[in-house]
């Protein structure tokens, strides 16, 4: 009841191209899953080279950012916005530092990852960028707001 009345926030989650093509896909999923987050956006997506630089935009003047670009857009992505009270931090956390060598055990990124490109998995790092991510990757009506008929484990 207390939950209810807390802001809920999206945020966007994303497998990347190494996750997809090493079989993670549903490894990543389970984890948001079993936390108790709200699933409204799923889709598999080849991501055009625009979209990429929109999305990244921010770290256009680093070094790394070409090569970041071109592993983004080396194939399919998974698609995903994740619903709930305090989501954002709280998918940080299971994602785990940007750096896999540096990620907790217990992350996705300590678990499942070495290399700060091949990093698996993205995730909105605020409130703000959530809402922004999830309208920049999914277009109107493909997002699908529901209730679960018992909404007792669900914030
Ligand atoms: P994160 O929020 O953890 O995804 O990290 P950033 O937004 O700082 O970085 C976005 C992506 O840029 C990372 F997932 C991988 C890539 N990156 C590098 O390739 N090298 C770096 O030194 C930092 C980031």
């Amino acid at each position: 009841l207390v939950a209810s009345l807390e802001q809920v926030d999206q945020t966007y989650i994303m497998v990347k191209p190494d996750g997809v093509q090493r079989g993670l896909v549903g490894e990543i999923i389970s984890r948001f899953e079993r936390k108790g987050f709200k699933l409204t956006g799923l889709k598999l997506f080849q991501c055009p080279k625009e979209l990429a630089e929109e999305h990244y935009k921010d770290l256009k003047a680093k070094p790394f950012y070409p090569t970041l670009i071109d592993y983004i857009t080396s194939g399919p992505v998974v698609c995903m916005v994740w619903e709930g009270v305090g989501v954002v931090a709280s998918a940080r956390k299971l994602i785990g530092s940007t750096n896999p060598l540096q990620a907790e055990p217990g992350t996705i990124r300590g678990d499942l990852a070495v290399q700060t490109g091949r990093n698996v998995v993205h995730g909105s790092d605020s409130p703000e960028n959530g809402k922004r991510e999830a309208a920049l990757w999914f277009k109107e009506g493909e997002l699908c707001e529901w209730t679960p008929a018992q909404a007792s484990w669900l914030t």
